[in-house]
């Protein structure tokens, strides 16, 4: 798969803030798995939904309020059909991947789990994707299972027949793994989950702006991302939930909004996902995700999974060939970030020596202090690519990788 049909160009120009100096060099932006940066699409809908439209939504009876109400509940269609949902009322907006699993885990977990069930993990789940469980199995007296990761960072999914058992009522794993770069066979995991009667909860933080994502091919029940790794705003997110598994589960918050009629001791809810949204949302932010999934397929999805595919692997050849003292951690076919360490140094050290090159790397555990101990690492160092960072720029890095590794030696 190539992705010679894109001005590749022209898509880096549309985002202001990559054409800078950092520190007196030209900015390397390494982080984008930690945040994407936003195009000028999307700060421009923004400042128009402030400077035309805003005001609160679902309640108002006046002109603004309505514009406001259409600009949410279109970015909910435009989400909707980015991932295939079935239909726009699978679509809860909420304020990342965290409060996604937050959410199912509170509202179907706290319903549908009993002490003596199981809740199925992985090790390589961010703490997003851990705690909310482990907070569940706290209050409910479930226990947790964890598909193990292999030596070369991906699942060892022979340990899943023995695991997922029908005891298990949650399998909750990652799409991508942010530390080691594995995409798991998430279709394959869904149809396992659901063969034994469990729900399955896909963290697709790391993969929704990435990879072409189709909840209905995908057949999962949960499916939680983060506009502000996709080229939208931070504090807004989205979770699909299926239908008939959304219908069966009760609010999350309680509050403005998510009511259909109030008394003093009893309230009667709406239809999700209005259930699941009380209070004023995000919606600047929504127009936010809305403009960034427009921007997103006008270039296309399977064309940014080619190019970051095609930079991720320049990258990891270059740093294998030409920086010594460095071991890449996950597996050879990763999605389009590499975490690695160097031997001579810290990651912490690494990534503050990058900094003063204008490289913006991440370094440390990464939210995933399990996955690290287990591989006996005190963290790594990440460079994570997106579709606006180029050739170029790894080989910048690389120069910057070879005197670090100099400095440290
Ligand atoms: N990872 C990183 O790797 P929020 O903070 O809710 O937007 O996303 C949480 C989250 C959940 N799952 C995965 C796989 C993730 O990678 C993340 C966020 C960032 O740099 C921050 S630790």
């Amino acid at each position: 798969m190539t992705s010679d049909s894109v001005n590749w160009e022209a898509v880096r120009a549309d985002f202001p803030i990559l054409h800078q100096e950092v520190r007196g060099n030209p900015l390397i932006y390494f982080d984008s798995a930690a945040s994407s940066q936003k195009p000028r699409q999307v700060i421009d809908a923004l400042t128009r939904y402030y400077e035309h439209d805003n005001a609160n939504v679902h309640r108002g009876l006046h002109e603004l309020s309505s514009r406001a109400t259409d600009a949410f509940e279109a970015a909910r269609n435009k989400v909707a059909k980015f991932l295939n949902a079935a239909s726009a009322d699978e679509i809860i907006f909420t304020r990342g991947t965290t409060e996604g699993i937050n959410l199912v885990a509170q509202a179907y977990g706290t319903r549908y789990v009993k002490e003596g069930d199981a809740i199925l993990l992985t090790e390589m789940e961010h703490h997003s994707n851990l705690v909310p469980w482990q907070l569940l199995a706290e209050r409910t007296g479930a226990s947790l299972r964890f598909v193990p990761v292999l030596e070369d960072g991906t699942l060892d999914l022979s340990k899943l027949p023995e695991l997922l058992t029908p005891e298990v009522k949650i399998f909750s794993f990652t799409h991508i793994s942010n530390s080691l770069g594995t995409v798991n066979p998430v279709a394959d995991l869904c149809r396992a989950a659901r063969a034994v009667g469990a729900i399955s909860v896909v963290d697709a933080a790391q993969s929704a702006g990435h990879l072409p994502v189709d909840v209905q091919a995908l057949g999962c029940d949960f499916l939680a991302l983060s506009g502000h790794k996709m080229c939208a705003p931070t504090g807004i997110g989205a979770l699909y939930g299926r239908a008939e598994v959304l219908e069966k589960t009760p609010p999350y918050h309680g509050g403005g909004e998510m009511i259909v009629s109030v008394s003093l001791h009893k309230s009667t809810y709406k239809e999700a996902p209005h259930r699941f949204e009380a209070g004023t949302p995000n919606i600047a932010g929504a127009v936010g995700l809305g403009a960034a999934v427009d921007y997103l397929e006008s270039i296309g999805r399977q064309n940014i999974a080619a190019h970051d595919g095609e930079l991720v692997r320049y990258a990891q050849q270059r740093m294998e060939a030409d920086v010594p003292g460095i071991r890449i951690i996950g597996p050879r076919d990763r999605s389009g970030l590499v975490g690695f360490v160097m031997e001579s140094a810290h990651p912490h050290d690494l990534t503050t020596y990058a900094d003063r090159y204008g490289l913006a790397l991440r370094g440390g555990h990464h939210c995933n202090q399990p996955l690290m101990k287990k591989f006996k690492l005190p963290g790594t160092s990440r460079a994570s690519f997106y579709f606006y960072n180029t050739k170029e720029e790894i080989d910048r890095m690389i120069t910057i990788l070879q005197e670090a590794a100099r400095f440290f030696s």
